[in-house]
Parts: structure tokens; sequence; C-alpha cells
């Protein structure tokens, strides 16, 4: 692990940005009014249940109301819901997906990250050089095995220190962050460093929420990846490492077992692993 002057990310810097962010895409869905009334009223009466079922009290209620406002005051809700909530909406997508499995996208993508040929490596700072390399490749396919060229392989990922760049106003814009297009046959192979585990941002209402659980705030050493090609479905996922830390209590229970990766460390130091991905067709 690198030692730096940063020691972990603060959930005021690192949430507020994940704010920004998304406040900036301006999002929508196509929900006919029906849905939304239904999906609202299932949502307050599972609520209201628990509230009967545990027999919440007025002091209860209004520390709820107090934690929910910091939630929002301390920019946290792309991070509280990604964590907590995302990996049950990636179920519901994932029971009509035949190729490669997804998982969350979670709080730190950014779109528009510089293209990289097919051979290539991440964009990196020398500090983040020192760190054990790995070599990470493979090949995109439809679900007949056949190779995708000119797939895009979107990879983004965190730092030794557990910072992602655009949060962190320490690192390059598009460090640990790169859109590698495939060749003819659908071959990649990038380079980059082994990530270490994350721990979500303690201090602020997210890390309370965990600590009042009694739960730990870490997810396993993770890669993001969005796979895409045109006529297929874009598969949103993360890899994660053999053996590794959290690997089975991760804090956004965003795992799944054909998500591991198994490198094998050569004698030159060098991390390498191959993945391939398989795209359902649009
Ligand atoms: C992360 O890096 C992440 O992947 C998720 C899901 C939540 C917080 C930080
Ligand atoms: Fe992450």
């Amino acid at each position: 692990m690198t030692t730096t002057e940063h020691e972990s990310p603060t959930a005021v810097g690192s949430g507020t940005a994940a704010t920004d962010k998304f406040k900036n895409e301006r999002v929508s869905a196509d929900t006919s009014p029906e849905r939304v009334a239904a999906i609202a009223r299932d949502a307050l009466s599972a609520l209201h249940k628990v509230i009967l079922d545990h027999n919440v009290t007025y002091p209860e209620y209004r520390v709820l109301k107090q934690w929910l406002i910091d939630v929002g005051e301390g920019g946290e809700w792309p991070l509280f819901l990604d964590v907590f909530i995302e990996h049950a909406v990636e179920e519901v997508l994932a029971r009509s997906r035949k190729g490669t499995k997804g998982s969350i996208e979670g709080p730190y993508y950014v779109a528009d990250a510089p293209e990289l040929p097919s051979v290539c490596t991440l964009p990196m700072r020398e500090v983040d050089t020192k760190e054990t390399p790995l070599v990470f490749s493979g090949q995109v396919t439809d679900l007949d095995g056949k190779g995708i060229g000119g797939a895009i392989v979107e990879l983004w990922h965190a730092d030794a220190d557990g910072y992602y760049s655009q949060f962190a106003d320490h690192l390059p814009e598009w460090n640990l962050r790169g859109k590698i297009i495939t060749d003819g046959e659908g071959r990649y192979q990038v380079t980059t460093i082994q990530p270490a585990p994350y721990q979500i941002p303690t201090d602020g209402p997210t890390g309370a929420f965990i600590a009042a659980q009694n739960g730990h705030p870490w997810r396993p050493a993770h890669l993001h990846l969005i796979v895409s090609a045109p006529e297929h479905e874009s598969v949103t996922t993360q890899l994660y490492f053999d053996g590794g830390e959290w690997l089975d209590s991760d804090v956004a229970s965003a795992t799944k077992p054909e998500l591991v990766l198994r490198p094998t460390s050569g004698d030159d130091g060098i991390n390498r692993v191959t993945y391939d991905f398989v795209l359902d067709p649009a």
C-alpha cells in the first residue's frame, strides 16, 4: 500500500463529487403513472410494516428524519443507495441476461474516458507504477462465441489508497480510467495495477449507519467495467480476486462467484489474468 498524506477517502469529499456528477446526468425513465403509483404505494406499505412490527417510537422517528437530512446534506445519497440498494436493481436486470454476469455500477463511474488501443496501459501516476502490475486480457464475444471487433471495454478502479480519479482532488483527471477498443477478433490486453480492498467513507451518515448495525465498511478489491458493442446489450460489471479479503462479506453485496479472477503471479513480479466477456444481443 502506498503511504501518502491522503489517508483514506472522506465522505464529504467523494460524496459531494458523486452527487454533483449524478445531478448533471438529468436522468429519466418511461414509467407509466400506474406503475409509479403501485411502486410508491408498496414502498410506503413496506416501511409502515417495519414501523409497526418494531414498535418504532417518536424519538426514533425523529432520529430517522435527522439522519435522512444528514445523508442529503453530506452528499451521500449516491454512496448509500449504490451500496445498499443497487444490487437488488441489478438482480432484476440479470433475470433477462444470458451473457457475462453483471454487477452494480457504484457511485464513481465517469463517462467519456479516453479511448485506448486494444493493447494498452491505463493512465497512471509515477507512484501508481510502484504497485503490482496487473496484465488483464481477454476477448469480447457474442453468445455464440464469435469475437466482436471494435467492442469497448471500459475500465475504472481505485488506486492503492482507495481513491477514484475525479472524486479526489489530488489525482489526474483520468487516472486509472480508460475505454479499451478491442481488435478485429474482439481481443484486448490492458496493463494496470492490482487494486486494493476499498473502505467506503466512515466519517459521514453512511458510516454511522454501518456502525449502528455492527457492520464493516469494506468492499473486496475490484475492477469496474462496462463492456459494450453495437447491436449488443452493454454489461456493467465488476471483477474480484480469488482469496481476497472481504470477498464473502462485501458491504455492497455485489460479488458473484462467476466474477472472481485467479491471476498468476509471474517471476517478473507481474500478475496476469484473462477474462472473456459475452454480450447478449440487443
Ligand atoms: C465503490 O468503489 C463502489 O464500487 C461502490 C459500489 C460503493 C462505494 C464505493
Ligand atoms: Fe468501486
